[in-house]
């Protein structure tokens, strides 16, 4: 048997974080999760702030635990969520507190751009919709709120490249991490002049962008942890999600978690008024290629609804009974409307349910199952329609739909997916996103020479769970 490659993924979502082991033997990769912990912004003063100090230990804990379990770790890669980032001088030291994409302080940023009418030429010049925590919306506002930062900051790295800067040394901006920032050139591959200039961005500020699949040098400042190297991976975990899976057929890929991410991996970015207007986000692969996605609400609306109740499923059992339950409730005949802004970070999620299907005329469910339910069905119904509409944009005709993630294990969501969407699904109910990680440190150790050869190697031991719709 060939020798086993041991590598690990970082993996940091907005509500968890978690390091998972990859054994690589050169005919399938074995997964052993070493660390999970919880992630949440924190509000001070009305403001919304990551705990990146406490994120850093996390990491630590996580490559140490990883280290004890498997001595013969090589290397270890990380992926965060996108947009949010460092602000740093010369020697690397943070100028700014580090803001959580929920913070609503570029809210007043946003309806001035929409007012203006610039939408449509940013669409055109980086692919990406105005949305208020892209990361040009965030330093606009910051540079609004504290003029000195321009003088202060030297660099500005997204949070996936910072911890790589604080494991390596190594300060680079990686690719998918950089496309969803608004600053990047959707026809090219470096920075937008014309939006950096925009947003009032100095281009010193960032570099590169590098593609990922590369050595960034030797992990530092975790005692006992010796020689193993950190690797550039999609530094996006929503890039590493949709590039984890083998594509088959024509499959229009959904990554579910915090958020729905429904989109699909293609040669040219998609930028018809249609695209515009759907919202559609052309981000970037890795190694530089498109990734045009719809972003929408995703189970995040679950995790804040869960505080109103008593009764949080503690471990596996308590959720699959919560499921049986909500699978046994009436279809809700009022959904929630996921375009609905009230949604997107309010004090207290039950009541902002409530208060938007009594706008429609619902009546709010009793409890935690009939909001469960609910929530499902309404995710699953947002996912079909964008499904019909994406395929029309991008001119293909989807004959399946690929969920990962959370959101994949979540065997209601799944059916009423399939049911809403009138396509079979495939779920993968895996980690999709460690496992893209993973792929990519393997480039970078020259232990697969493609992302699509690494494919070829797991595809026979995925495991699938396949939805039809009913009847
Ligand atoms: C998912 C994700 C989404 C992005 C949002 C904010 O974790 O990365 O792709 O829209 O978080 O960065």
């Amino acid at each position: 048997m060939p020798k086993e490659k041991i590598i690990a993924a970082v993996d940091l979502g907005a509500s968890s974080g978690r390091v998972i082991v990859g054994r690589f033997s050169g005919d399938g990769l074995a997964l052993d999760e070493a660390h999970r912990f919880p992630n949440a912004f924190h509000e001070l003063n009305g403001n919304a702030y990551w705990d990146v100090g406490g994120l850093l230990a996390e990491i630590q804990t996580g490559i140490r635990e990883a280290k004890e379990r498997f001595a013969a770790l090589e290397s270890v890669g990380v992926d965060t969520w996108g947009v949010d980032h460092a602000l740093l001088d010369a020697r690397h030291r943070l100028v700014y507190p580090i803001h959580a994409y929920r913070d609503t302080r570029t809210e007043h940023v946003r309806e001035r751009i929409l007012k203006s009418g610039d939408a449509e030429r940013l669409y055109d010049l980086t692919g990406l919709p105005v949305i208020n925590y892209n990361t040009g919306l965030q330093l606009m506002e910051t540079l609004e709120a504290a003029p000195t930062v321009h003088e202060a900051c030297d660099r500005v790295l997204l949070l996936s490249d910072y911890f790589n800067f604080l494991l390596s040394g190594e300060a680079v901006n990686e690719f998918s991490q950089a496309s969803t920032s608004q600053l990047i050139d959707v026809r090219g591959t470096g920075y937008s002049p014309e939006a950096l200039e925009y947003f009032g961005v100095p281009a010193k500020w960032f570099d590169g962008p590098v593609t990922a699949g590369r050595s960034l040098g030797t992990l530092r400042g975790i005692d006992g942890v010796d020689g193993v190297s950190v690797s550039l991976v999609p530094g996006h975990d929503t890039s590493c999600a949709f590039e984890a899976i083998p594509r088959e057929g024509n499959s229009l890929i959904v990554s579910s978690g915090t958020w729905n991410l429904v989109g699909t991996i293609c040669d040219a970015p998609l930028l018809s008024k249609e695209a515009r207007e759907l919202g559609i986000s052309n981000e970037r692969c890795g190694d530089g290629g498109y990734r045009p996605c719809k972003i929408l609400l995703g189970l995040w609306l679950l995790e804040r609804t869960i505080p109103a109740f008593q009764n949080r499923p503690a471990n596996d059992a308590e959720w699959s009974a919560l499921t049986k339950a909500a699978e046994k409730t009436a279809p809700p005949p009022t959904l929630i409307d996921l375009s609905d802004e009230t949604l997107f970070n309010p004090a207290d999620m039950r009541s902002a349910i409530d208060a938007q299907l009594k706008r429609n005329g619902g009546t709010p469910p009793a409890d935690l199952t009939g909001y469960f339910r609910l929530i499902c069905a309404s995710l699953a119904r947002g996912i079909a329609d964008t499904a019909t509409t994406f395929a029309s944009i991008a001119d293909r005709e989807f004959d399946n739909i690929v969920i990962v993630g959370g959101g994949s294990k979540n065997t209601l969501l799944c059916q009423e997916l399939a049911d809403a969407a009138g396509m079979d699904v495939t779920s993968y109910a895996l980690e999709a996103t460690s496992v893209g990680n993973l792929g990519y440190q393997l480039l970078a150790l020259g232990e697969v020479g493609s992302i699509t050869a690494f494919h070829d190697i797991i595809r026979p031991h995925l495991k699938q769970q396949r939805y039809t719709p009913r009847a």
